[in-house]
């Protein structure tokens, strides 16, 4: 494994977050949505441009229902779907809020793609693609629409933020080292870091 990743999925209650993980972790639709015990964690490794990294996804289990989604479950995060309902208006106007928290609670830098999710229920829906696409582009967002039921685009949501997150670590806007970055090296990198560190030491000896 090259790194591990702390990942948070935000949004509305009903909106399809339990069943968006359950689906990337399981590879199927969860039948009955258990709303006071939802999962509350799950983790997968993806191969993201050659690199492994474990996702390790954090769900708000219910906790949106009260709107009592605490600081510590922010803290963090490398990175976030926040998710609306496409036949929802409504959860698509508490998006501006979800925001404000995330980027208040997790790191100034968390990785945010918007997902629209129900994307099966076409004949339903209240919030175009097009409208969506600019609220995405007006806050920088990536922005992707998903169904949980058929998981179209579901993998997909989190492997485009992954990628995200690992060109943001090689250009070095991003730093694993900092603490709360949501970052973590795995056994791969640290064994690459450790043979950089070596080959560095001998300029070192002469320095001195
Ligand atoms: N048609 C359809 N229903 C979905 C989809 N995702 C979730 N649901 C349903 O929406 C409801 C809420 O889902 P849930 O995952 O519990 O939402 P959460 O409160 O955001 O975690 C449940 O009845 C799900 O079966 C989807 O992509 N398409
Ligand atoms: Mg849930």
């Amino acid at each position: 494994m090259d790194f591990l990743f702390k990942f948070l999925v935000i949004g509305s209650a009903g909106t399809g977050k339990s069943c968006l993980l359950h689906h990337f972790i399981e590879n199927k639709f969860k039948q009955e949505s258990n709303h006071t015990i939802g999962v509350e964690f799950g983790s997968k490794v993806v191969n993201v441009g050659g690199r492994s990294v474990k996702l390790q996804i954090w769900d708000t289990a219910g906790q949106e229902r009260f709107r009592s989604v605490t600081r510590s479950y922010y803290r963090g995060a490398a990175g976030a779907l926040l998710v609306y309902d496409i036949t929802s208006r409504e959860t698509y106007n508490a998006l501006t809020n979800w925001l404000t928290d995330a980027r208040t609670l997790a790191s100034p830098n968390i990785v945010i793609l918007l997902v629209g999710n129900k994307k099966d229920l076409e004949a339903e829906r209240e919030v175009t693609f097009l409208e969506a696409s600019r609220f995405a582009q007006e806050n920088e967002l990536m922005f992707l629409e998903t169904s949980a039921l058929t998981g179209e685009n579901v993998e997909e949501a989190f492997l485009k933020c992954s990628k995200t997150i690992l060109a943001k670590i090689e250009t070095g806007e991003l730093d694993p080292e900092r603490i709360g970055s949501g970052i973590q090296y795995g056994d791969a990198s640290l064994r690459r870091l450790n043979r950089q560190q070596q080959r560095r030491q001998p300029d070192c000896a002469c320095k001195i």
